[in-house]
């Protein structure tokens, strides 16, 4: 078993490109240290870290890059799986652990005059003014239309929180607050009760420089592939091959497609299998290995300078709780067998641009999950006019202020690490990727770009049923050097110009 096992860890050294010294070799005769090498070479769970520069709120987890001096990008977070077995008790740490983490960030803001642990608050008279940090975990709507929160804090002790009508600004801000986020409250004291004057979020700083890349070069933006879909759109995805390829007739877009360094595939690569009661129908490939060959085969023919940096979705051959994995080598190694592929997890936080005099670009990867939820049930967004499938930049927005990729527990499926909430937006981006909702969308916020890839994938049924209104074959080209977004949309073959949305 051991020998399979050695051998299986250097096949998948050599596949990711990484040196098999003798050192490593020697290692491997050592049951206890094959087994860390399988898990984190062959199983795919990431244990590549290398060294924690702090470790404090804010402060640089540096990884190892997956692919290492021909690479040009370093991966700056990565989830680090660690295998156990989840308890009840791991939720309520995860949470503790998100006050804490998010507490420190508020905190650091000072905006929170005479900030009080909610268990000693009973020491102080009426009519004080107070502040507290803490978890919403409930969220009323009075008889009088008021609004009425608890909120918990890292004492332990709960608080009410009422804000009434008569303060309409906050009341907008408090009809947008969700189960789960961690939030700052000022207010005055009365019986067990905090009557609220001021909400305090996370957010992220405003950006003091937009940073603009000193040479012209482009990344684009995958998402929602779905290959092995009955509606996997694949003439007008060999558009997009093709048009990387710098086989466009247009000179421009063929200088376009040359300075192009950077794809990311924002998750959903392939359709999957067994995603949904009765997907087999909607198959044209009924094997999963069989996909990712397929979409391997395809990506293969992007020139091989252009590094693709893969995320998972919610069809990957993953678990659906995030962080989600790294694509599986056991399932996908035609993919990692691309000397240009870098795979991470969902999410992820990636360096990409780095030149002598330049620090590049932080780029947060997230497939999108959870959006859906907050397309729905926060006030503002699900009451902005535009139609659900047109609401993700909105989403994105909403969430970089929590500072949290999906705060509420019915948002997405997760895993409760006790020790760390990986779905902090802990690294504050330069650029926010996503997919999930197969619609392009683009905006910024605070400095922060933010870029939805489409799909390729036609309408399908379900997204019919519910209104979604897709945007097939739309890529987004973000000029890394002028941070420009153009619209590539291989569905018409024209570059369509798209408006940033404020
Ligand atoms: O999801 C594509 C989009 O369609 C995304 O906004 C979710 C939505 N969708 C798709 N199937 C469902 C079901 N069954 N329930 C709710 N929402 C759904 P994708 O991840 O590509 O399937
Ligand atoms: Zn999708
Ligand atoms: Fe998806």
């Amino acid at each position: 078993m051991s020998v399979e096992m050695q051998r299986a860890v250097v096949r998948a050294m050599m596949a990711q490109k990484v040196l098999v010294t003798r050192q490593i070799l020697e290692e491997l005769k050592d049951v206890e240290k094959l087994d860390g090498y399988y898990r984190q070479y062959v199983v795919g769970e990431s244990q590549s870290v290398v060294g924690v520069v702090g470790g404090g709120v804010g402060e640089k987890q540096v990884v190892t890059p997956v692919l290492s001096e021909s690479s040009r990008v370093e991966v700056v977070w990565e989830y680090v799986d660690e295998p156990k077995k989840w308890v009840i008790q791991d939720f309520v740490s995860l949470f503790n652990e998100r006050v804490r983490v998010l507490g420190k960030m508020l905190q650091s803001r000072g905006e929170l005059q005479n900030l009080t642990a909610i268990s000693r608050l009973s020491g102080r008279a009426h009519n004080d003014t107070v502040s507290v940090i803490g978890l919403v975990t409930d969220k009323q709507l009075t008889k009088n239309d008021n609004f009425m929160f608890k909120v918990e804090d890292a004492s332990g002790g709960v608080m009410k929180v009422v804000v009434t009508k008569s303060k309409p600004e906050l009341y907008a801000l408090a009809k947008d607050i969700v189960l789960d986020e961690v939030v700052g409250v000022c207010g005055v004291l009365g019986d067990n009760i905090i009557f609220a004057n001021a909400f305090v979020f996370p957010d992220i700083p405003l950006a003091t420089e937009l940073k603009k890349a000193p040479v012209e070069e482009f990344a684009v933006v995958l998402s929602d592939v779905h290959v092995g879909s009955l509606l996997f759109l694949e003439e007008e995805f060999k558009g997009f091959l093709s048009w990387i390829r710098g086989e466009s007739e247009d000179e421009v877009q063929r200088e376009q497609a040359r300075k192009t360094k950077y794809v990311f595939v924002v998750g959903d690569l392939v359709d999957g299998v067994g995603i949904y009661p009765s997907q087999e129908r909607e198959l044209a490939i009924k094997d999963i290995y069989q996909q990712y060959d397929r979409a391997a085969q395809l990506l293969s023919q992007i020139p091989s300078d252009k590094i693709i940096i893969i995320s998972p979705g919610n069809h990957d051959a993953v678990r659906l709780a995030e962080p989600q994995p790294k694509l599986p080598l056991s399932v996908c190694k035609p993919l990692w067998d691309l000397p240009n592929v870098v795979m991470v997890t969902n999410p992820a936080v990636v360096r990409i641009g780095v030149l002598k005099d330049f620090p590049g670009f932080d780029v947060l990867l997230y497939h999108g999950y959870s959006y859906d939820y907050y397309g729905d049930v926060v006030d503002s967004i699900r009451s902005s006019g535009r139609n659900i499938s047109e609401r993700t930049d909105l989403v994105m927005r909403f969430l970089l202020q929590k500072r949290h990729l999906a705060p509420s527990h019915a948002s997405t499926l997760y895993v409760p690490n006790p020790k760390q909430d990986p779905l902090i937006i802990t690294y504050v981006p330069d650029i926010f990727l996503s997919g999930h909702v197969h619609r392009v969308a683009v905006n910024k916020y605070k400095g922060v770009l933010i870029v939805v890839g489409s799909c390729f994938q036609a309408k399908t049924g379900f997204q019919e049923k519910v209104g979604h209104e897709p945007t097939p074959c739309q890529v987004p080209l973000i000029g890394l050097h002028d941070r420009q977004v153009r619209i590539l949309n291989f569905a018409k073959q024209v570059v369509v110009p798209i408006e940033e949305k404020n």
